[in-house]
Formats: C-alpha cells, sequence, structure tokens
C-alpha cells in the first residue's frame, strides 16, 4: 500500500547516529506533519538502545525559517511547537542541529532545543516573529538569554534582525562552524564526540550578561519602536529570563505571545508580510512565463531621479549607461551617485573596492544613440507630457527591437506615450519613488497594450534590484499619489475650516505616519508644479509660494524652519489662511481630532475602493503594500484597506456620508454586507 501522505520527516542511521531530515518546501516551516515528524524522531531515538545521538537537518535551500504563519488564527494541531522544543531538549542523548540558509523563528528555537548547533558560515539566524508583531513563542525568549547573552537575546529579540553563522559562534548560539559543504559530515562528527555525554540544556544554563543592556536599549531605539507593541513586550520576556527562573519565564513568555497574537498589529503586520509576496504575482499571467533578458540598462536623466535608479541596477551589478543632455548635469548626477556611495561605504555599507566596481558599471554620455544595445531603458527627465512624447519618439528610432521602455512617470497617461512608438506592447511606466535608491516601493503600470512578458519582466527586475514591485493600471497618479490627493485636498479645507497644519500633521503623525500632510509639503516643496507667477495668487499655496515660503529649502512653508531644520508655527501662514478663509465666507471653528481622521483618513479607504472598481489594482492587499513602502504608512495598522477592514466598512462609509463625500460603491457594497477588503489572518 502506497502512504499518498508522506511525512515531511525522515529518519536514516549511520554509525549509531539518527539523522532526522526534514523535507517540506519551499522553506521548512513547522507546519503539524513537521512537528509530528520531529517527536516521532526523539521517541524514536530515546526508544532504540542502538542510537547513540541524532542531529536535524533540513532538505531544500533553508533549515527551518520557523512555525507556519498560514496555521496562525486556525484551530491548534497537537503537537503544539513548544511542546516539541521541550521534548528535543529533554532527550538523553545528545541532539544536534545541522544548519544551512535561515534558522528562524520556530526554526532557532528548534535549535535551542537541540544540545548543540553546527552552522555553515553562509548561514543566518534570527526571531524575526516581532516584524509579524510577535515574540518567539516556543521557548526563545527564554533560551536565547542563557545561550548567547543578554546582548545579543534583546537586540534579535526587539529588532528581528539575523545574525550571521560567524556571529552566532561568537556569543556561542552555533558550537562549530562547518566547512560549507560537508554540513552534515560535520555534524555527525560533532554528534559522535558528544557520544555517552550528559546533553547540555539550553534551560539549564545561567543567564548572563548586562541585565542593564535591556532599558538601555529600549531608549536608544525608542523611536524606531514607536507604535509598535511587539519591540517592549520581547524586551520584557527577556527582563523575565533574567528575573524569573526557567519554567514561570516561559509562562511569562506564552501570556505575552497570546497577547500580541490575539492583537490587531501582529494581524497587521502578518497581513503584510502575505501582501508583499502577493503583490509579485500578475493575474492571468502565469507564473513561469519566459521572460526578457536584461542585461544591461539605460537611464535617462541623471538628475536625482535618474541617479537613484541607476544606483538600484549598479548596486545590483548591472551595468547603466546613462544620459543627459548636457555635460554639466552629466558630471553632476554622476558625482552625485559616486558621493552617495562614498557615504554609504564610510557607514561600513560597502567596501571601497566595490564602489569602484559599481562605478566601472556605469557608462555616462551624453548621446541617447548609445543606448541602442539596452534591454530596459527608464526614461526619468521632466514630468511633462509633450517632453515625453518627444523622448519616446526618438527612442523608438534608437531602442534595440524587443527592448523594453519605460517612464519614471509619477502621474502620465503611459497609453499616451506608449502611442507615439511603433512598439506599445514594449511600454510600460516604472514609476519609483524618491530618494529611488532607498524606497523599496516600484509602481509598475501596465499600459493597455503592454504585452505580458514585459510586464512579467518588469516585476521579476524589480525583484532583483531589491524593490517590492505592485501592479498599477494607467489613471491619474496610479495608486499611491492618486489616494495622496483626496487627503491633501481635504486638509487644505480643514485649515481653512479652522484646523492649524500642527493640529492636522499631529494626528498623522500619532497614526504613526512618519510625517503629517504639511511637513510632507514643505519637504517635498511647496512650489511643486506651482505657475511660478507672484502676482497670481489663487489659493493658499500660490500666496505661499509668492512670499517664498517655498517650503524647507528655503526656509520656510507651512512652518517656519531654524538652521537645523526644526519648525516653528508660523504668524505669516495663519495670517494668509485667515484671509483666504475670510474671503471664501468659510466660519472658523474648533475641529476635532477625530473628524481630521474622518476627513483625511476616510476619503483614501474611499480612492482606494474606486481603484479596485476600476481595476487599476489588482487586489486591495496591493493598495496596502503600496501606502507601507511608498508613503510609510505604519505598518502595524496595516495599509489603508486593511485599517479600513479593522476600523469597520460601515463606519467609515458614515463618516464619509456625515461629512459630504460621495461613497464608491464597492466600499457601499462592502459595509452593507459587512464584508472586508482583505483576508483576515
Ligand atoms: C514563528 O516562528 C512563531 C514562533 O516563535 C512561535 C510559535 C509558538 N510560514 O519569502 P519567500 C512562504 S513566526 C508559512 O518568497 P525567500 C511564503 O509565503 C515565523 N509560509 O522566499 C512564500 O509563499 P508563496 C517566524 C512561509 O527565499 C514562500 O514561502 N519566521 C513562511 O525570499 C517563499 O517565501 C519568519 O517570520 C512561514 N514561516 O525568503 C520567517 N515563510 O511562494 C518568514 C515563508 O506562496 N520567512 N513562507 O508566496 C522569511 O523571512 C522568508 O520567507 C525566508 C525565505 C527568508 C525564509
Amino acid at each position: 500500500m502506497t502512504n499518498s501522505n508522506p511525512s515531511p520527516i525522515t529518519t536514516q542511521v549511520r554509525d549509531g547516529i539518527l539523522i532526522v531530515t526534514s523535507n517540506n518546501p519551499p522553506v521548512n516551516a513547522l507546519g503539524a506533519a513537521v512537528r509530528q515528524g520531529l517527536a516521532a524522531a526523539i521517541d524514536q531515538l530515546e526508544g532504540d538502545d542502538e542510537l547513540k545521538a541524532a542531529v536535524i537537518r533540513c532538505d531544500g535551500r533553508t533549515f527551518f525559517a520557523g512555525a507556519d504563519i498560514t496555521e496562525f488564527g486556525k484551530p491548534p494541531v497537537e503537537p503544539m511547537l513548544p511542546a516539541v522544543v521541550d521534548k528535543i531538549e529533554a532527550s538523553r542523548k545528545p541532539v544536534v542541529a545541522a544548519i544551512h540558509g535561515t534558522a528562524l523563528g520556530g526554526g532557532l528555537e528548534v535549535a535551542l532545543g537541540c544540545h548543540y548547533r553546527v552552522a555553515v558560515p553562509s548561514a543566518k539566524l534570527g526571531v524575526p516573529e516581532v516584524k509579524l508583531g510577535l515574540l518567539p513563542g516556543a521557548g526563545g525568549t527564554q533560551r536565547l538569554p542563557r545561550v548567547a547573552g543578554i546582548e545579543a537575546a534583546a537586540e534579535m529579540c526587539a529588532t528581528g534582525n539575523p545574525v550571521s553563522a560567524k556571529k552566532a559562534a561568537e556569543v556561542g548560539l552555533v558550537d562549530k562552524l562547518a566547512a560549507e559543504d560537508s554540513l552534515l559530515e560535520d555534524a555527525l562528527g560533532f554528534a559522535k564526540s558528544m557520544v555517552g555525554t550528559e546533553p547540555r540544556r539550553s534551560r539549564e544554563m545561567p543567564v548572563h550578561g548586562d541585565p542593564a543592556f535591556i532599558q538601555t536599549f529600549a531608549t536608544d531605539n525608542a523611536k524606531r519602536f514607536r507604535g509598535f507593541d511587539a519591540p517592549a513586550a520581547n524586551l520584557r520576556c527577556v527582563q523575565a529570563a533574567v528575573e524569573l527562573p526557567f519554567d514561570e519565564g516561559i509562562r511569562f513568555e506564552r501570556q505575552e505571545f497570546m497577547k500580541l497574537m490575539m492583537g490587531t498589529q501582529s494581524a497587521a503586520q502578518r497581513h503584510i508580510f502575505f501582501a508583499e509576496r502577493q503583490a509579485a504575482k500578475i493575474d492571468g499571467i502565469p507564473e513561469d512565463i519566459q521572460l526578457r533578458p536584461i542585461k544591461k540598462v539605460g537611464v535617462i536623466g541623471a538628475g536625482t531621479m535618474g541617479g537613484g535608479i541607476s544606483m538600484n541596477f549598479l548596486q545590483a551589478g548591472i551595468p547603466v549607461t546613462i544620459v543627459e543632455a548636457a555635460q554639466e548635469n552629466l558630471d553632476r548626477g554622476t558625482g552625485l551617485i559616486r558621493k552617495n556611495y562614498d557615504a554609504s561605504a564610510a557607514k561600513g555599507r560597502f567596501k571601497p573596492e566595490q564602489v569602484d566596481q559599481m562605478m566601472g558599471l556605469l557608462t555616462p554620455t551624453l548621446e541617447l544613440e548609445a543606448l541602442a544595445d539596452c534591454d530596459l531603458i527608464i526614461e526619468a527627465i521632466f514630468e511633462n507630457m509633450d517632453v515625453k512624447k518627444e523622448m519616446f519618439t526618438r527612442l523608438d528610432k534608437i531602442a534595440k527591437p524587443g527592448a523594453i521602455l519605460a517612464s519614471n512617470t509619477s502621474y502620465l497617461d503611459v497609453n499616451e506615450i506608449a502611442a507615439v512608438t511603433s512598439r506599445p506592447q514594449d511600454v510600460l511606466g516604472m514609476h519609483f519613488f524618491s530618494p529611488a535608491n532607498v524606497m523599496k516601493l516600484l509602481e509598475v503600470v501596465r499600459g493597455d497594450k503592454t504585452a505580458p512578458d514585459v510586464l512579467a519582466t518588469a516585476m521579476a527586475i524589480a525583484k532583483k534590484i531589491g524593490k517590492v514591485a505592485v501592479v498599477a493600471g494607467v489613471c491619474d497618479g496610479f495608486i499611491g499619489n492618486r489616494m495622496l490627493k483626496p487627503r491633501q485636498v481635504e486638509a487644505m479645507k480643514l485649515l481653512m475650516e479652522g484646523a492649524t497644519p500642527e493640529q492636522i500633521d499631529k494626528v498623522h503623525v500619532d497614526f504613526g505616519m512618519p510625517m503629517g500632510p504639511f511637513q510632507m509639503s514643505d519637504l517635498a516643496g511647496v512650489d511643486i508644479g506651482w505657475h511660478r507667477d507672484p502676482n497670481r495668487i489663487e489659493n493658499v499655496r500660490d500666496a505661499l509660494c509668492a512670499k517664498g515660503r517655498w517650503g524647507q529649502k528655503t526656509g520656510k512653508g507651512f512652518y517656519d524652519y531654524d538652521e537645523k531644520r526644526r519648525p516653528t508655527p508660523s504668524a505669516e501662514v495663519q495670517a494668509i489662511l485667515d484671509e483666504f478663509a475670510a474671503k471664501s465666507g468659510t466660519a472658523k471653528r474648533e475641529i476635532s481630532d477625530e473628524e481630521i481622521v474622518e476627513r483625511t483618513l476616510y476619503p483614501m479607504v474611499n480612492e482606494g475602493a474606486l481603484i479596485l472598481e476600476e481595476g487599476v489594482a489588482q487586489r486591495a492587499s496591493d493598495i496596502d503594500v503600496v501606502w507601507i513602502y511608498g508613503y510609510g504608512w505604519p505598518v502595524y495598522r496595516g495599509g489603508p484597506m486593511f485599517w479600513g477592514d479593522i476600523e469597520g466598512n460601515d463606519k467609515i462609509v458614515a463618516g464619509l456620508e456625515k461629512h459630504g463625500f460621495e461613497v464608491a460603491k464597492l466600499l457601499k457594497e462592502k459595509a452593507e454586507k459587512k464584508e472586508r477588503f482583505t483576508r483576515p489572518v
């Protein structure tokens, strides 16, 4: 009889050592079958006198990458992970973890349940639960301070950042570094050397290190942890490891874990984990579609955007030809790229020779014809339709057949741009966010005629250069900037009615945004898109610009700035606002913070619903990804559509109607049917 559902855990015996192997692609997540298999393997080890020790290892690309996140929120299936880890640890015979790839979360907790850890130098070890709004809930917060010390444990738990195997060896988390190509042999050798000895159990080790570090670390990172529940909970658990006996510490960890697991922050963060991966998938295009090879990239424009865009490709080892119209601009652009790289090298992000290598991949030129051998050409010139059309007309004559032609436009109609070429199927938008070498978001704009393989290639190259890419349809502002618009419009109206820039910005910052609408205007430049005629004053922005209030760059905008760019409220701005309010007959009144939320954030959910109705975004979670990675929406609120679901779509509709907004049909439907936009996690 064949078993249709074989266990992902298999065992074999070599020289009296039990080799326990997990094969659960893609990342050996610790789902129920894996946990059952591991528990059974320990029973086998304990029950057979011929067996002297065990090695736990994984097939495929990685050691266990953690608990199976898809099981969260579903009814629990025994044995639970903490019990499996305890069982491994309780074994009377030595158990060795053989680690390659990434030992993450529950995966590292399994390794901590093992008595010893052997890892290849390329392996990474970490507890990223905090990034899912959680903490290592299978004993990780109690075992790590014992094995690796308080400092390493606090940092690893609270930031979620993994450490290299080398660093892990330095702090005692790894007992032996194996050769890259003989992990199993080295782990077996290690296990043999331990045969007959009493296993070293993590729970029995004393916590070591400086307990004062925990508070210092929390204080030093207060800004980074602002708004998040999980980092503090992680640190409380490490503190408990210092103060409580092991079993009590474990009980404390469990309580804290359950609180986080039940909360909306973790749900939001898990939503974003899956949303980010889902965003890479293009509806209706097979995942194995043949991609166009991208060996060389052309960038037109060496300004801030063009330079930043180029840096992404250079860092990925892809040669870039960068074109400018004037030598002076070309020199300034390439000089800035070098300066940025040197600054990163000074911070230790690159070695100086890497900077030279990357700069060696860059070919600056004044000749558009030099782009003839490029596989992907990204235009990053002035945001004006006529200028772009002229450029694409020229490009059409120069680019080789099959080359992908992309525009970095942030608002304009990609179809109109594509229509001036003889190959609209090869044209799309690639909207990078500034600074383009730093911001993770890329909106890939699909024109009506964009070929499926062109779209898929753009999404694949985005991944290669470390971006999170989202497919958007053609419309004014695509997904992100389109949703920004109603927020900005409403924020301006609120100023007229009596709110101050400080109040509105504070509501947004308290919500978790990195800055509010007016702080953002001042940073980006109040003068963006201004007609530059100081005598034509039609609105508040014109009035501000006419008075040289262009934002931080001129030392004043919606706020006044001192030489350290610290903002203070401006009497001049208030006078301008009062004047406009009086002229329009708007009566000033007290505006509540709640009204600011209802009028600046609810319309974003409404616009998101319209975007979905029109098919501009493939799915609600893509909208959330755009706002998290492009605009700093707080990840613990899961993006505007997830947030709307938590807030309640009926409440959003009622709020919008109260303030006289026209409500999107889809949003009304969701509210009436009590449905969500995003899947519950
Ligand atoms: C935990 O352990 C809690 C415990 O402390 C307490 C328990 C009591 N589960 O990222 P990729 C899927 S919390 C289920 O594209 P890469 C992923 O969705 C967990 N599925 O690959 C994707 O699916 P699809 C702590 C998972 O090579 C596919 O695998 N651990 C899990 O770029 C490939 O993923 C973590 O937070 C999972 N745990 O990166 C680690 N992980 O193909 C989370 C991945 O259908 N994982 N999938 O879209 C990672 O950081 C990365 O996946 C990893 C590989 C670095 C491992």
